[in-house]
C-alpha cells in the first residue's frame, strides 16, 4: 500500500506551524488512511514504523520520564477509566496538594535514579488561579534540579498557560483519550472541545504539548484512527504522544473491559510513528502487565519514551530493575537531557 498521506487544504493553514514536524498547509490524514495503515500486514507496518522512526531518531534510545501525583483522588469529573475520580469507588483517598518540599524530594529521586523529565499529576477539572502558582513553584524549582517539567492538571484559562509558561514549565499533558465520536461514552462531565481549547492555550503559551490517549477503552479500530488523526492533524503535532494501555480499576465503569490483543496495542504504537515522524511517542500506562516480547515490539514499533519508576500516578508501573533488566537485553540507552 503506498503512501496514506491525501492532500487537502488545512484550515489551520495560517498558525505558526513551523517545526519539523508540523503539519503543512497541504497534508492531512483521513481517518480511513489511518484504518489502512491498521490493516496492514504486521510486518509490512513494523517495517514502515521502523523506517520513519530510523529517519528521525536514534533508534536505541528512550526518554524516560518519572511521575508524581501532587494532588491525588476526590476529581469531580466522571473519567470512565480513571481510579481518581470522586464518582467511583476504587479506594483512592482525596488527598490535598502536596508540599513542595516533598516534591523536590521525589524528584531528586528521580534524577538519581537516571529519570531525565519529571512529570507532576494532580487529579482537577481544572486548578484554580493559587493552585497553577503553587504548581509553577513546584515547576520553577525541579526544573532547576536540570529535569525537564512536565504537568498534567486539567483544563487551563490562556491566562494560566502563560504563568506556567513563565515558571519555566516544558511540557503540558492533557490527552484527547479517545475519537471525538466516542468521547460522550467514556466522560459525560466535559466535551472534546473543552479539551482542545486547552491544547490551544497551551500551545499559544509556547509550552510544548503532550497529548495522546488511551487504547482499550472499548473504541473500534475506527475510532483508534480517529484519535490518531486528531492528533496527527493538530497545526503543529503534539512533541510527545503518550499511548496509554487501560489499566483496569475495580470500582470503574470500565474495570471488566477486555483485554486487547497486545499486537493491536502495539499496531497503535507504530501508526501513531509512521503519521508523527518527529513526535517522542511514549509507550505509557500498562507496561506493567506486559511482557518483554511485547514491550520490545513497541520499541520496535517506534516508541522511544517511557514512564520510569515504580508508580504511575496511583497504579503500579514496572520495578526499575525490571526496566534496567530489559534496557540491557535489547542494549537500549536512555536519552540524556
Ligand atoms: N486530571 C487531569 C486530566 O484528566 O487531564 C490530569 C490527570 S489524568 C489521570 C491524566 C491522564 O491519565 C488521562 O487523560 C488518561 O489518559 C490517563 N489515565 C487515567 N487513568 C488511566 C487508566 N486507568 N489507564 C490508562 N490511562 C489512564
Ligand atoms: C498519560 O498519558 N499517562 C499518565 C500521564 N499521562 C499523566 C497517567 C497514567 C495513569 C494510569 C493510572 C493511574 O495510575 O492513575
Ligand atoms: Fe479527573 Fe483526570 Fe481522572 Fe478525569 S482523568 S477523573 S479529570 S483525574
Amino acid at each position: 500500500m503506498e503512501s496514506q498521506i491525501t492532500w487537502v487544504e488545512n484550515k489551520k493553514a495560517n498558525s505558526p506551524a513551523n517545526k519539523a514536524n508540523a503539519v503543512t498547509d497541504t497534508t492531512r490524514w483521513r481517518v480511513e488512511a489511518i484504518e489502512a495503515l491498521f490493516a496492514l500486514p504486521f510486518n509490512d507496518l513494523i517495517f514502515r514504523a521502523q523506517q520513519v522512526h530510523r529517519e528521525n531518531f536514534d533508534a536505541n534510545t528512550v526518554q524516560l520520564s518519572t511521575l508524581l501525583s501532587i494532588k491525588t483522588g476526590g476529581c469531580p469529573e466522571d473519567c470512565g477509566y480513571c481510579p481518581q475520580s470522586a464518582k467511583y469507588n476504587t479506594g483512592v483517598e482525596a488527598e490535598k496538594l502536596m508540599p513542595i518540599d516533598e516534591v523536590l524530594k521525589a524528584a531528586q529521586a528521580a534524577k538519581d535514579k537516571g529519570a531525565t523529565r519529571f512529570c507532576m499529576g494532580a487529579a482537577w477539572r481544572s486548578p484554580k488561579d493559587h493552585q497553577v502558582e503553587a504548581v509553577g513553584e513546584m515547576v520553577a524549582a525541579v526544573k532547576a534540579m536540570g529535569l525537564e517539567t512536565c504537568v498534567t492538571l486539567g483544563m487551563l484559562k490562556e491566562s494560566q498557560a502563560k504563568q506556567l509558561q513563565e515558571a519555566g514549565l516544558d511540557y503540558y499533558n492533557h490527552n484527547l483519550d479517545t475519537s471525538p465520536d466516542f468521547y460522550g461514552d467514556i466522560i459525560s462531565t466535559r466535551t472534546y472541545q473543552d479539551r482542545l481549547d486547552t491544547l490551544d492555550h497551551v500551545r499559544d503559551a509556547g509550552i510544548k504539548v503532550c497529548c495522546g490517549g488511551i487504547v482499550g477503552l472499548g473504541e473500534t479500530v475506527t475510532q483508534r484512527a480517529g484519535l490518531i488523526a486528531q492528533l496527527a492533524n493538530m497545526a503543529e503535532p503534539p512533541e510527545s504522544v503518550p499511548i496509554n494501555n487501560l489499566v483496569k480499576v475495580e470500582g470503574t465503569p470500565l474495570a471488566d473491559n477486555a483485554e486487547i490483543d497486545p499486537l493491536d496495542f502495539v499496531r497503535t504504537i507504530a501508526v501513531a510513528r509512521i503519521t508523527m515522524p518527529g513526535s517522542f511517542v511514549r509507550l505509557s500506562a500498562g507496561r506493567e502487565s506486559m511482557n518483554e516480547s511485547t514491550q520490545a515490539l513497541c520499541f520496535l514499533a517506534g516508541a522511544n519514551s517511557i514512564f520510569y519508576g515504580e508508580k504511575l500516578l496511583v497504579t503500579d508501573n514496572p520495578e526499575l530493575e525490571r526496566d534496567t533488566r530489559l534496557f540491557e537485553k535489547l542494549g537500549l540507552k536512555r536519552l540524556e537531557n
